[in-house]
């Protein structure tokens, strides 16, 4: 039974139980499982906020993974995905006592209620959390389309299997960044990045202190923006991750079957977010994943649930997305490695994917498609690696 969760106050008893972890079972044979323990779960009253502390310890001592995911009907299913999360999730981390996770769940779920909620914590020693990261299994795929002259020759490629984020890096993740210091830490930078940093005194993303353009802490579920290449580079490194080739990125949006956006074919409002897509943040970014099938009240929006093949959401539209490449116009996709392309060693024109919020039109060389190679958009010039735009974010990827 669905009620109605209102904030502030809450008005109803408000019931959280909570179970352990379970844990993913290690591909080492010698390898053993953590174990999470102690998982207290507590909504602030009057609030829309759950704290939730644990423990978790491992026999090895390795770094681990951990994620939240909650269920509204006792543990029958999971069904909700707490993403407006911050401290002890989705992020490495040594095990410990005390760990403690914020969930801002009126943002999640504004106006909802639930008197079974169920909160579980997942920790693994693998190389990824639950719900962090979707895996794109090795094989072929076909990469490019005949739209664009930068899209052809249409040809297959193989890939390597690799993670890649569910979700494009929010506010709430690029600030653990911030706070551990990743920008006056020299380790996280390459050195040209390094260099453009320090020359630049950049210690933040653009608009990081001020809020503009769902910016910064106070807007911790929406995608980070602002951010130069360099930036997503280093928060990459931070994460233990990196940026994912242009190849990897289209295979993790359309998958094998040469689709032309992640959920199949056909655009409407419903499945991304788009200049006059009519969403309740409009010419603006949407929280992540925002297009999960749910109906969000205040304004009433219901979207249609659109995940990529893989498990992805957002690669269309939303924030644009760094990738690692170079350009190079119109000649790599006939000159590059059928296995593992990672583009041309040296340039100077950035390439990104997946249009933005902002686009002007939806068609010829403005559009979301899969294959879609964005090097300019209406008056911005070629990008470089050192632009900070508020249309531009990242999400990262992971090699098994
Ligand atoms: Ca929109
Ligand atoms: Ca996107």
């Amino acid at each position: 039974m669905r009620l109605r969760w209102i904030f502030p106050p809450v008005i109803a008893p408000f019931v959280l139980a909570f179970e352990l972890g379970g844990a993913v079972p290690p591909a080492l044979a010698q390898n053993s499982a953590p174990v999470v323990s102690n998982v207290v779960a507590q909504q602030t009253p009057g609030t829309g906020f759950v704290t939730i502390t644990y423990d978790v310890s491992d026999a090895e001592g390795d770094s681990l993974a951990s994620s939240l995911v909650c269920s509204s009907n006792n543990g029958a299913t999971f069904d909700l995905y707490p993403i407006t999360v911050t401290g002890d999730v989705h992020r490495r981390m040594a095990p410990g006592t005390g760990k403690q996770i914020t969930w801002n769940a009126a943002i999640d779920y504004p106006g909802q209620y639930w008197t079974q909620v169920v909160a579980k914590v997942v920790v693994s020693d693998g190389p990824v959390a639950a719900g962090e990261m979707v895996l794109v299994p090795s094989g072929n795929f076909t990469m490019g389309s005949t739209a664009n002259a930068d899209e052809q020759p249409v040809h297959t490629v193989y890939l390597d299997a690799f993670y890649i984020d569910t979700y494009e890096v929010t506010n709430a993740q690029f600030k653990t960044f911030v706070d551990a210091g990743g920008y006056t830490t020299q380790a996280f930078w390459s050195p040209a990045g390094w260099a453009w940093r320090t020359s630049n005194s950049i210690t933040e993303p653009t608009e990081w202190s001020s809020g503009g353009d769902h910016s910064g802490p106070g807007w911790p579920g929406f995608p980070v923006v602002g951010v130069s290449w360099y930036e997503a580079e280093a928060y990459a490194n931070f994460v233990g991750k990196r940026l994912p080739t242009e190849a990897e990125w289209e295979k993790a949006a359309r998958g094998t079957d040469a689709r032309t956006y992640p959920w199949g074919e056909g655009l409407d409002q419903t499945r991304a977010n788009y200049l006059g897509s009519g969403d309740p943040y409009e010419s603006l970014s949407t929280p992540v994943g925002f297009y999960d099938g749910r109906l969000h009240p205040s304004p009433a929006f219901q979207t249609t649930n659109s995940p990529g093949p893989y498990g992805t959401y957002d690669q269309a539209g939303n924030a644009l997305e760094w990738v690692k490449d170079w350009y190079d116009g119109n000649l790599y996709y006939s000159v590059s490695p059928s296995s593992n392309p990672t583009g041309p060693v040296s340039g100077s024109i950035a390439v990104l994917r997946g249009g933005d919020y902002g686009l002007v039109n939806l068609t010829a060389d403005q559009d979301l498609r899969c294959a879609k190679r964005y090097v300019a958009i209406g008056n911005y010039a070629n990008y470089k690696r050192t632009d900070r735009y508020p249309h531009i974010g990242f999400r990262c990827v992971r090699t098994p």
